[in-house]
């Protein structure tokens, strides 16, 4: 195995006995924050106390209400002047979560994140574009550090302006980039408006992440760049990217478990599931120091990969996420996830690089609308070639939802954009849905 960091080449014994003694010490850094003392005095926990990695499993999770309520420092370990830097998750309801970080913390966060660009294939000779918003969204500071770290020349592009991305894509040879999966769909519509082959340029390697996207979206993205796209997966309550990342076997995430511990629970019951199989991915911090999070309940779902990676690597793998709890539609009494609506989308090639779920209620019956934009060459004038394909696809949704969504073709750059991550539902049945 060519590895960044020995951590990477742990056994699985020295992984869990190193993370016994992270766990320990991180508990016991929790209990100075005026949060987790009382968190841990409600529930009679004594760090001291932890014998097995099992036991953590005595502590009540914290969620992100525990993290609002916190707002903005009760969950610091240590004094605010020991803190040189702040993110806030990007969450788009309620007053924003705050994450602060020691130079400690940031020091380890950029090796992690490293390692993760390193095991992609990324070396110190790579030039590297960061396509994400900088600012309080951990994805641009986050990633930059750890491409710095790694000795890339490092240019810190941040979202949008799409004609200056692809200039300096050009121009600087980049050979790598940071980019989510809704914006590099959308790049790549506008390469095809200027006429410009993304094959042509020296583009090796893709990190992809920040939000859900399918198997399907990354075959696509590969194809159209010519690239090899790696799985991203990360949040700020966890610092950011570099939680969990592919290796070049491109199967699953491995789950720095020297850095976190992960469990998997069910969602309704708190309780852990059975190894592969589904259920929200817990997260605690091993080693950070300013403002250690202790069995966060991320309500991202998930599902530990049970097969040894052929990598080599022991840190257990996660799969693809397959989207949030709460993204979870209930339409005529049917689960559905978005991102089953994406791969189906994404395997048709008529089907251009963006859609949009619309929720509406018809009466007292929720349907669901789903605008699919059609790429140039198939949005032709004869209504009947469009009516078909559109039966097509309804007929794909069908199959896969088990019930019939209205489906739209749309044209090219008609639905609505974002800078950041991509709205994918959009409800329409207002209050008590
Ligand atoms: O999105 C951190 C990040 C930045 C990860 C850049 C990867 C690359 P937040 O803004 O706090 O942090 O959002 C975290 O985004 O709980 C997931 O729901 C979702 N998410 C992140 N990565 C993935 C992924 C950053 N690879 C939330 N697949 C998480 C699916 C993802 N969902």
């Amino acid at each position: 195995m060519v590895y960044y960091d020995a951590a990477e080449t742990l056994s699985r014994v020295e992984i869990e006995r190193l993370q016994l003694e992270r766990l320990r010490a991180s508990l016991k850094q929790a209990a100075k924050s005026p949060f987790y003392a009382k968190h841990f005095a409600a529930c009679d926990f004594d760090p001291a106390s932890v014998a097995t990695l099992a036991d953590v499993r005595r502590i009540p999770f914290t969620t992100k209400q525990h993290l609002r309520d916190s707002y903005p420092d009760a969950m610091l370990a240590m004094p605010l002047s020991e803190m040189v830097r702040m993110h806030a998750s990007s969450g788009t309801t309620g007053t924003p979560t705050v994450i602060y970080h020691t130079q400690n913390d940031l020091d380890w966060w950029a090796s992690l994140m490293a390692r993760c660009m390193y095991m992609a294939g990324l070396r110190r000779t790579d030039v590297f574009q960061n396509m994400s918003g900088y600012g309080l969204f951990t994805g641009g500071l986050g990633i930059h550090y750890g491409a710095e770290r790694l000795g890339c020349l490092t240019i810190p592009a941040g979202a949008g302006n799409s004609h200056r991305q692809i200039k300096l894509l050009t121009d600087f040879k980049v050979t790598g980039i940071h980019i989510i999966p809704s914006y590099a769909l959308y790049l790549s519509a506008v390469f095809a408006e200027l006429g410009i082959d993304p094959k042509s340029l020296s583009l090796r390697i893709a990190l992809v992440g920040a939000e859900p996207y399918t198997e399907e979206t990354r075959r696509r993205l590969e194809e159209i760049y010519g690239i090899k796209a790696y799985n991203s997966y990360g949040l700020s309550e966890m610092n950011g990217p570099g939680v969990a990342f592919e290796c070049q076997e491109q199967h699953g995430m491995h789950v720095w478990e020297d850095a976190y511990l992960a469990e998997i629970v069910d969602p309704a019951t708190g309780e852990p599931v059975p190894d592969g199989e589904l259920g929200e991915l817990v997260m605690t911090t091993l080693g950070r120091e300013g403002m250690p999070v202790v069995r966060y309940r991320t309500r991202d779902m998930t599902r530990f990969l049970t097969e040894p990676c052929p990598c080599g690597r022991v840190h257990r793998r996660i799969d693809r996420l397959h989207g949030r709890c709460d993204d979870m539609l209930i339409v005529k009494g049917v689960n559905i996830f978005p991102m089953q609506i994406e791969r189906v989308l994404m395997a048709m090639p008529e089907v251009g690089q963006d859609y949009l779920i619309v929720l509406e209620r018809d009466g007292y019956i929720d349907n669901i609308r789903v605008k699919v934009e059609i790429r140039d060459e198939y949005f032709v004038e004869d209504m009947r070639q469009l009516g078909a394909l559109q039966k097509r696809i309804a007929a794909r949704l069908r199959d896969e939802l088990l019930v019939t969504p209205k489906v739209e073709l749309v044209e090219r750059n008609s639905l609505p954009k974002t800078e950041g991550k991509a709205t994918r539902v959009l409800d329409m049945r207002g209050n008590g849905a």
